[in-house]
């Protein structure tokens, strides 16, 4: 079985968010999310609208999700890489570069991002 590992927030989930997991999945036949709890947020410098719970519980529910784990460090991704046995790890590619350093443990695969939607996109777009 080939396992495939991607990491984010995915808060206000939106088709972009839709779009990066489904072809992470199609790289293999088994995705983990490791999913940002909300201290890493504050550590990333982003305030999730969705508390970790909430958002773990909406990626549980998407047909190309798998397993969902919390990120709660930077430091944390060979650990998992080795530890749930991950073929390929994926981000989309505004990453592009960051996680080279994971090529010694597994393949690593950047994908383009979905243009013209973000969560900021969507909070600004709503703001009255
Ligand atoms: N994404 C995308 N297209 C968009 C928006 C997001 O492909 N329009 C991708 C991002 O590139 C990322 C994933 O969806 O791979 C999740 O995005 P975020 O929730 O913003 O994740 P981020 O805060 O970048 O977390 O340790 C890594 C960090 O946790 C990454």
């Amino acid at each position: 079985m080939k396992k495939v590992i991607t990491y984010g927030t995915f808060d206000l989930l939106h088709w972009g968010h839709i779009r990066l997991l489904e072809r992470a999945r199609a790289l293999g036949d088994h995705l983990t999310v490791v999913l940002s709890t909300d201290e890493f947020n504050a550590l990333k410098h982003k305030h999730a609208y969705h508390i970790y719970e909430h958002r773990k519980y909406i990626l549980e529910s998407i047909k190309y999700v798998d397993k969902v784990i919390p990120e709660y460090s930077w430091n944390q991704k060979i650990d998992d890489v080795l530890g749930e046995g991950i073929d390929t790890f994926v981000m989309g590619d505004d990453w592009e570069g960051e996680f080279d350093f994971l090529k010694d443990y597994c393949e690593v695969v950047y994908l383009k991002r979905t243009k013209d939607i973000s969560t900021t996109k969507i909070k600004e777009d709503l703001k009255v």
